[in-house]
């Protein structure tokens, strides 16, 4: 079936024991067995759960593989895909990423005795090739970044780490399922933080990990159910209902993105605008090849630096000032000094994150009066 059919049917059957339609919100922690070890397929609700299950279902189908993890957060799911690595082994990620799963890596998963290189990927497997170590495991790759929306050759990369025996896993957060698919493209594992496209309406913080390799999925599994840090039933029902409109509303983040882009493209006020779907954008030529559109987030950088910004940001009337992305409501912010303040001043400063860079989370309001806003805040 085609994607948005997927959406709103895949995992899911109407209950049997009640015919409704919607699949209900399983609260239940345990489930009866008839004799040990004998059950209807779950024991624990840490171990699986039926409305979790029907949301990890539904969101394997949407990233076109077999298997899929509902978590607490992104960040919970990027911590649980680190569980299965080893002391002493070396992960190679990308520059440009989130700020929390920067400092997630730095401050936690580094403690725990992995070693982190970090590089520019956009540049491909040529890099890659010259930071392999004897010990290299995976290749944690974000794309687009966040916040520079660096984008970088995903089956490049795919190829590459299969030649090398190294793992890839894929950050999809900023184009979900609909735009992107890694999986496709030969990554062995896409995480989201489903919190934004995905949940779609900025009221959950969830994650997902999504693999199509059995061995793989077996190893996530065992590391999913020994930390915990699984998706609730409320938020696995959020989730799945969120996913249905998951298309309409990519189509509606992206149209209005790609109008914004352009406005602030041409303002005397702005000095450089980084949208996948603007010509101008470095890898646009890639970005149209291996992806099916260009999303719903922009950056871009304010003339006259952090005073000019900050009385952008104070002046908007539509947008709201806040972290996060991804939702139906337009959300603006200071990557400086909101999202990214955790990563080091010198790699901000390296990456171009500086004090006049501004990053936009275009929601799916009426785009008059989402231009007319930046119109007023800008002048
Ligand atoms: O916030 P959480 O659900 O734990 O997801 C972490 C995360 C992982 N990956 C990407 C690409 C992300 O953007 C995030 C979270 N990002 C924000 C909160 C933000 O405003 O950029």
């Amino acid at each position: 079936m085609k994607f948005s059919t997927q959406a709103i049917h895949a995992g899911q059957k109407p209950d049997p024991s009640t015919g409704a339609i919607m699949t209900p919100i399983h609260l239940s922690s345990t489930f009866v067995q008839s004799s040990p070890g004998v059950h209807q397929g779950y024991e624990y609700s840490r171990t699986a759960n039926p409305t979790r299950k029907a949301y990890e279902t539904c969101l394997a189908s949407l990233e076109a593989c077999r298997f899929g993890h509902a978590m607490a957060s992104g960040c919970a799911a990027t911590t649980t895909v680190m569980s299965m690595f080893e002391q002493g082994d070396h992960i190679i990620a990308g520059d440009d990423m989130y700020g929390g799963t920067l400092r997630l890596f730095e401050k936690i998963i580094k403690k725990w005795g992995l070693v982190f290189t970090y590089v520019d990927m956009t540049l491909g497997a040529e890099e890659l090739e010259k930071h392999i170590t004897p010990k290299t495991k995976l290749v944690w790759l974000e794309t687009p970044t966040n916040p520079m929306l660096k984008i970088s050759p995903i089956k490049d990369i795919a190829d590459w780490c299969k030649s090398k025996k190294v793992l890839l896993s894929v950050d999809n957060t900023f184009m979900s399922p609909y735009f992107q698919r890694p999986i496709e493209l030969g990554a062995d594992i896409v995480v989201h933080s489903t919190t934004k496209f995905v949940g779609g309406h900025s009221d959950m913080v969830g994650g997902a990990i999504l693999t199509d390799s059995p061995e793989l999925n077996e190893a996530l599994h065992f590391s999913v159910n020994s930390i915990g840090a699984i998706a609730s039933p409320f938020d696995s029902f959020m989730g799945l209902r969120s996913l249905k409109t998951l298309s309409l509303r990519m189509e509606a983040h992206q149209k209005n993105a790609l109008s914004i882009s352009k406005f602030l493209e041409g303002h005397k006020n702005v000095d450089q605008v980084i949208y996948p779907g603007l010509e101008s954008h470095p890898q646009h030529a890639l970005a149209k090849k291996q992806m099916h559109g260009f999303g719903g987030v922009l950056s871009f950088k304010v003339k006259g630096g952090l005073d000019k910004a900050r009385s952008f940001l104070e002046n908007l009337k539509v947008f709201a000032l806040a972290e996060s992305l991804g939702g139906v409501e337009s959300l603006i912010e200071h990557p400086g000094i909101m999202t990214h303040a955790s990563v080091p001043e010198a790699q901000r400063a390296a990456l171009g994150i500086d004090d006049s860079l501004i990053r936009i989370s275009v929601g799916i309001e009426d785009i008059e009066d989402l231009t007319k806003d930046i119109e007023q805040a800008l002048n």
